[in-house]
């Protein structure tokens, strides 16, 4: 195929991945749980489960959560998409899955927000591939999770924020896991962090994912780096 062909394909994908991603949040606006579900079949392809729900629930979140910001969606709106959404991960992401590769102990958890679909989406990925994750929940302060963190021996701790009052709180996070010692790795997702390239260093984390398939890479990076803890 010609450099010109190549191009034009990638054009009309994109036209096709933008279409894709108004039809799903028309839906979940108009709170058509039937026609999202029929769209992100469609949208499935070869892809599987968790980088489908990545590629049409981000984006069309994130245009619903720009909208509401603008006044031009309500808050029930919101709630009700994020409730679909929920509902429909549950029907296409893999079931938990015990741990089948070796590798130092991990925990997610959703830090003083309660904005939990992305780290739904992270959980299910990591699960599929193989790791196990210690699940600290959602909403918890900065001091209980590196407390629990220490308690559990965790090597690496997953956190994912929404809010930029939550991300800010990571510094505290950083603090808290420093005087626990045991030289927990704290890596960072959420969308502050997409917004603010150079946040994650600011508040102290030692990594940043944009998505699943970088907490993946993240956690590779880190456990080929300690001694021991390649998978
Ligand atoms: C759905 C939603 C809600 C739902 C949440 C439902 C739920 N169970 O999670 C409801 C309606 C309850 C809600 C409530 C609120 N919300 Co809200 N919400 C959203 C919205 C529209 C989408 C979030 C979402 O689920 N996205 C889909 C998931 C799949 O994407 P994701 O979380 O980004 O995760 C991906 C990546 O970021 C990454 N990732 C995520 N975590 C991690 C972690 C690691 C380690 C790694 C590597 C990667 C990673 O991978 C994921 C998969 O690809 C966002 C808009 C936005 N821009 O995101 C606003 C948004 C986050 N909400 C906002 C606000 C203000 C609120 C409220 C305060 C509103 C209010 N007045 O009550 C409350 C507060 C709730 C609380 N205390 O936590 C603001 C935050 C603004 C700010 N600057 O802080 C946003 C940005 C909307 C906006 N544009 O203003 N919200």
């Amino acid at each position: 195929m010609d450099k010109r062909s190549d191009w034009g394909n990638q054009m009309a994908d994109n036209d096709n991945a933008r279409e894709q991603v108004l039809a799903f949040e028309a839906a979940l606006l108009a709170m058509d749980r039937v026609a999202a579900e029929r769209l992100l079949a469609e949208a499935g392809g070869t892809v599987g489960g968790p980088e489908r729900l990545e590629r049409l629930m981000m984006p069309a979140l994130e245009r619903i959560g720009r909208n509401w910001e603008a006044g031009t969606v309500s808050l029930s709106q919101v709630y009700m998409s994020s409730r679909i959404c929920e509902d429909l991960m549950q029907a296409v992401l893999p079931p938990t899955a015990p741990g089948r590769l070796r590798h130092p102990p991990l925990a997610i958890a959703v830090l003083e927000d309660t904005h939990a679909l992305g780290k739904r989406i992270v959980q299910a990925s990591l699960h599929a591939a193989g790791y196990a994750l210690t699940d600290y929940g959602q909403g918890v302060t900065a001091e209980e999770l590196a407390g629990n963190a220490a308690r559990d021996g965790i090597r690496i701790l997953l956190v994912s924020v929404l809010m930029l009052r939550s991300a800010l709180r990571v510094a505290r996070l950083a603090e808290c896991l420093r005087a626990a010692g045991g030289g927990i790795r704290l890596v960072v997702g959420g969308a502050p962090f997409l917004l603010e390239p150079a946040l994650w260093r600011e508040v102290g984390a030692d990594a940043m994912g944009r998505n699943a398939a970088e907490a993946l890479e993240m956690i590779r990076t880190i456990t080929a780096a300690t001694a021991g803890g390649v998978p």
